[in-house]
C-alpha cells in the first residue's frame, strides 16, 4: 500500500482564528468540519487520551460554527427547528437539541444557547444547518435574521480545567453550572463562557467573539497554566466513543430518528408544538424505533480508524453496523459506538463484525464506559 494522500488547503478549507498556535503546538492531524479546520491528533491519539484524563487541554473547536437567530420570532423559529420542548428554558442556558426534517430525520445535533429571548446561537454539528434555517424563514416569512457571526468556540477541557479558567478569567467562573454560560470579560470584551464541551473530563466552552481576540486569549490561557501541564489538545476519537458522546454524519445520517440515535430523551414531542416533523415523530415516539445506538466491545487487537459502516452479523444476516471504534487504553479493549437491529440489541449480545483487519467478535454493551 501507498502512503495516503495529503489534503490540499485553500481558501474553501476555512482557517481558525487559532490555527497559527495550533499549527505551533505541533498539530499532527486534522480533518474537515463545517468546511473548516478541525484538529484530530496532537502527539499520538492514545498520548492525548492520557493527558486529557489527568490535565488540562485547550482544544480549536471553531469549527462548531454558530448560526444566530435575531428577532421577534427568533423563539418560535427554534421551536419548528426542534422537538425538545424550549417553553421553560432560561436566557443563560444551553440545550443540547436534535434538529430533525419534516420526516424526523435527524439533520444535525447542536447545543442551542440562548442569549435572549429574541436571540439565540445554535451550535452546529457537522452538516449546513443555515441552509435549512433560512429556507424556513424565508418560506415562513419569519420576522428573524439568520447568519452566521464571527464567534469561534475555544474548549478547556479536563480535570484542570476549572482551576486554568480561574487563573484568567477569575474564580466566578467556577459558580457557572453544567450547561449554563455566564458573561466573563478578556481583553475588555464580554465573552460567553459556558460550562460544557465534547469530553466527560469536565470544562468549558468560550466563545470568542470577534477573530482578533482569538491568539491573545490563546496565549493567555497558556501563560496561566504552564504549571499546569497545560497543553493543545481536541476533541480525542477514544475518550468520546468510552463517554458515547455522538458525532453527526459518523454514528447518525438524515436516515436516522433522534429516537434512534439514543437521543428520544432530548425530544418532547407531544408538546413541541410547531416543531417541523413533530407528526412523524409522534408516530416513532409510540411505536419506539426498530434499531438504536449502542455500546459495541470488540475483540482482539486495536482496529484500523472506522471510516465505513462495519456491518455486524448474526448468522447470515446484518443485524446492525459499527461506526465508530478505537482502541481503550485504559480498558484494554476496543470501545465502539454502533447502530443494532431490535432483536440483538439487548446487552450480552454476540454478534460476528466485519472490520478491515478482518472478522471480530462484538459485544453490546449495556452502558458506555463512563
Ligand atoms: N459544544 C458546542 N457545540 C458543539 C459541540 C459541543 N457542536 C458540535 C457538536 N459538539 C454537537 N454535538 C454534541 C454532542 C453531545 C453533546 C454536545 C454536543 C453533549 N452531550 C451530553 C450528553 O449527551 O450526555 C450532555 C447533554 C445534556 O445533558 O444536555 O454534551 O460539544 N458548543
Amino acid at each position: 500500500m501507498g502512503a495516503l494522500p495529503n489534503i490540499s488547503l485553500s481558501r474553501r478549507l476555512r482557517r481558525t482564528p487559532f490555527s497559527d498556535g495550533v499549527e505551533a503546538a505541533g498539530v499532527s492531524a486534522y480533518t474537515v468540519y463545517n468546511h473548516m479546520l478541525l484538529p484530530t491528533v496532537f502527539r499520538s491519539l492514545e498520548e492525548d487520551y492520557h493527558h486529557l484524563k489527568s490535565a488540562v487541554q485547550v482544544w480549536d473547536v471553531s469549527c462548531e460554527r454558530q448560526v444566530e437567530l435575531r428577532g421577534p420570532d427568533a423563539g418560535r423559529l427554534m421551536q419548528m427547528l426542534t422537538p425538545r420542548d424550549l417553553r421553560g428554558m432560561m436566557p443563560g442556558q444551553c440545550y443540547y437539541v436534535p434538529i430533525v426534517d419534516e420526516t424526523g430525520g435527524m439533520l444535525n445535533d447542536p447545543v442551542a444557547v440562548k442569549l435572549a429571548e429574541d436571540r439565540w446561537w445554535i451550535s452546529i454539528a457537522d452538516s449546513d444547518l443555515l441552509l435549512w434555517v433560512k429556507g424556513i424563514v424565508y418560506g415562513f416569512r419569519l420576522d428573524v435574521l439568520v447568519d452566521e457571526p464571527d464567534v469561534s468556540p475555544l474548549a478547556v477541557q479536563g480535570p484542570l480545567a476549572e482551576d486554568l479558567m480561574a487563573a484568567v478569567f477569575g474564580d466566578g467562573v467556577r459558580a457557572v453550572r453544567f450547561f449554563r454560560f455566564g458573561h466573563f470579560q478578556f481583553m475588555g470584551r464580554e465573552l460567553v463562557v459556558a460550562r460544557s464541551g465534547y469530553s466527560r473530563q469536565g470544562g468549558y466552552e468560550i466563545y470568542v467573539e470577534g477573530w482578533d481576540v482569538g491568539m491573545p486569549l490563546w496565549n493567555a490561557l497558556f501563560e496561566a497554566g504552564a504549571g499546569m501541564d497545560v497543553r493543545a489538545g481536541c476533541p480525542n476519537g477514544i475518550e468520546r466513543i468510552e463517554s458515547g458522546l455522538l458525532s453527526y454524519g459518523n454514528d447518525m445520517t438524515d436516515d436516522n430518528t433522534p429516537h434512534e440515535c439514543g437521543l428520544g430523551r432530548f425530544c418532547n414531542t407531544q408538546t413541541a408544538i410547531g416543531c417541523i416533523g413533530r407528526d412523524a415523530l409522534l408516530r416513532v415516539s409510540i411505536e419506539g424505533p426498530v434499531q438504536q445506538i449502542r455500546p459495541i466491545s470488540i475483540s482482539g487487537p486495536p482496529v484500523p480508524p472506522c471510516t465505513s459502516a462495519w456491518p455486524m452479523r448474526a448468522g447470515n444476516t446484518v443485524v446492525g453496523r459499527v461506526t465508530s471504534a478505537a482502541w481503550s487504553p485504559d480498558h484494554e479493549t476496543n470501545v465502539a459506538i454502533g447502530m443494532v437491529r431490535m432483536t440483538h440489541w439487548d446487552p450480552g449480545s454476540e454478534l460476528t463484525l466485519h472490520t478491515p483487519s478482518g472478522q471480530r467478535e462484538a459485544v453490546v454493551e449495556p452502558a458506555f464506559w463512563n
